[in-house]
């Protein structure tokens, strides 16, 4: 398998993180963004939308992190980390939804922000973040794991933007349950860390 990669990326970390979960090997191929490597002809020929992370695993190709993670659950993971009954699979892809939505538009945006100067206005996107944050706060207070009774796809896909929170100036004080959380993951079997977080 073949990871088209580029480090300081949480959505990439998601998938390194389900990679290493399962043991399962790979190369990594870094993608070089900033000179435009990613909008080369051979590499949109992979990834429709120019994007890290996109996985190929023999002849199958896989772009976008949530259906990577989809893919390597469904091919190498049975039932554990996403299982197909109807509610159990509904569960687990409202917190997906979470993943892509107040996380990646919220707390990713706070941090490029940050990191970048980037475009979004932080005062609103770090109140997405935080509305998302408060939430999985709730949850969390009286379980260990976002769905189910056990880590799913789902832990892979918050976990990274959540624990880069602090990289977008968003502070996890008043968010006890999700810190916890996040403890939990970094304690799970395959656990691999990212620059910027634990670092
Ligand atoms: N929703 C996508 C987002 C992927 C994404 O935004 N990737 C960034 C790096 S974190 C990228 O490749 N940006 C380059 C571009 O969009 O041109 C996913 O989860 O895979």
């Amino acid at each position: 398998m073949k990871l088209y990669d580029r480090d300081h990326s949480g959505n990439c970390h998601k998938v390194r993180l389900l990679l290493s979960m399962l043991g399962l090997e790979y190369e990594s191929v870094p993608v070089d963004l900033g000179s435009g490597e990613n909008r080369s002809p051979e590499f949109l020929s992979l990834s429709l939308r120019g994007q890290v992370p996109t996985l190929t695993d023999g002849d199958v190709t896989v772009w976008d992190s949530q259906a990577i993670l989809v893919y390597l659950a469904r091919r190498y993971g049975g039932e554990e980390w996403l299982p197909i009954e109807p509610v159990a699979m509904s569960e687990v892809m409202q917190w997906m939804a979470m993943s892509e939505n107040e996380l990646l538009f919220g707390l990713a945006r706070a941090r490029q922000n940050k990191m970048t100067n980037g475009p979004w206005p932080w005062d609103l996107v770090s109140e997405y973040g935080r509305s998302g944050l408060a939430v999985m706060n709730e949850h969390l207070a009286e379980r260990n794991w976002l769905a189910l009774d056990r880590p799913t796809i789902a832990e892979p896909a918050c976990y990274p933007y959540v624990a880069l929170a602090h990289e977008g100036e968003i502070s996890l004080d008043d968010y006890p349950a999700v810190r916890a959380w996040l403890a939990r993951i970094e304690a799970l079997p395959g656990y691999v860390g990212m620059p910027g977080i634990g670092d």
